[in-house]
C-alpha cells in the first residue's frame, strides 16, 4: 500500500506551478516556525531537567538544524516561507508551553513538545515524503529520523514519572490536542494543493500519538478515549 492520495497516483505535484508555490509557503512557513519553536522549547526543557541538560541541548540543536534546512528547501523552489500565518498558528500552543512551564508542569511541557508536536512533525513529514521534490525528499527522510529521537526521550521520561504525572497529562492533552487540530484544519487545503493528503495524516496523527500515550502507561482504551474526546469537538473536513 502506498501513502499517494488517489489523484497524486503516479503523478508528482508541479513544483513551480503559481499554485503550489503559494500553498508551499504557508505550508513552509509552519514548518519552520514549529522547528524553531522546538528548538526554544528543548532549550527550556534542558534548564528544567538539568540531568538531561547536554542530551536535550543535544536535541534542541537538531531543530535549529531542521529549521535552517527547511529554509532551504523553500529556496532551492525560490519560495519564501510564509512565517506571519504560522506564528498565529502556533502562538497558543506555544503559550501553553510557556504556563506550564511557568507552573513548574514538566510533564505538561514535555506532553505539548515531546509526544503532541512531535507526533505531529512525524505524521506530516511521512505524508509528505511520497509528494516531495526531489530536494526535500532526501531532507525530510533524516529530519524524520531526529523527530523519532525526540519522541522516545518524551516518552521515556513521562513513562518513568507516570504515577505522579498521569492527571496532568490528561489534562493537558485535552487543552493541547484541539490547538493542533485546529493548525492542521488550516492547512487543509494547502496540503491537498501539494499533494498531501490530510486525512490521511490525521489518522496518521493519531495513530502515533495513541502509541506514545500507550508507551507512557496509558491502556489503550484509555488512550484512545483521551484523544477522542479532545478531537471530536474540532470539525475535520
Ligand atoms: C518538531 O521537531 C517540529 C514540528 C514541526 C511541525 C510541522 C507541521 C507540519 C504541517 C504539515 C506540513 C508537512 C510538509 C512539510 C513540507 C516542508
Ligand atoms: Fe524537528
Ligand atoms: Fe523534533
Amino acid at each position: 500500500m502506498n501513502n499517494f492520495p488517489p489523484q497524486m497516483i503516479n503523478k508528482q505535484p508541479d513544483f513551480h506551478s503559481d499554485a503550489y508555490r503559494d500553498a508551499y509557503s504557508r505550508i513552509n512557513g509552519v514548518v519552520v516556525i514549529g522547528e524553531t519553536l522546538a528548538d526554544r522549547h528543548f532549550r527550556s526543557l534542558a534548564k528544567s531537567i538539568p540531568d538531561d541538560h547536554d542530551l536535550l541541548l543535544s536535541l534542541a540543536a537538531m531543530e535549529s538544524r531542521h529549521a535552517v534546512d527547511f529554509v532551504g528547501c523553500g529556496r532551492n523552489l525560490s519560495i519564501r516561507a510564509d512565517t506571519s500565518l504560522a506564528r498565529k498558528l502556533f502562538d497558543p500552543l506555544h503559550k501553553l508551553f510557556q504556563e506550564c512551564e511557568h507552573n513548574g508542569n514538566l510533564a505538561g511541557c514535555l506532553v505539548i513538545q515531546g509526544l503532541i508536536i512531535e507526533s505531529f512533525a512525524i505524521a506530516a513529514y511521512q505524508e509528505y515524503l511520497p509528494v516531495a521534490d526531489p530536494y526535500a525528499q532526501p531532507i525530510t527522510e533524516l529530519v524524520l529520523h531526529d523527530e523519532e529521537q525526540h519522541i522516545n526521550y518524551a516518552e521515556c521520561w513521562l513513562k518513568a514519572h507516570f504515577k505522579e504525572a498521569k492527571n496532568e497529562v490528561s489534562s493537558i492533552c485535552s487543552k493541547a490536542l484541539p490547538i493542533t487540530l485546529s493548525i492542521l484544519q488550516t492547512l487543509t487545503n494547502d496540503m491537498r494543493t501539494i499533494g498531501m493528503n490530510p486525512i490521511e495524516l490525521i489518522a496518521s496523527f493519531s495513530e502515533r500519538f495513541q502509541s506514545a500515550l500507550e508507551t507512557v502507561g496509558y491502556k489503550g482504551s484509555s488512550a484512545r478515549r483521551l484523544i477522542m474526546r479532545s478531537t471530536l469537538s474540532v470539525p475535520l473536513t
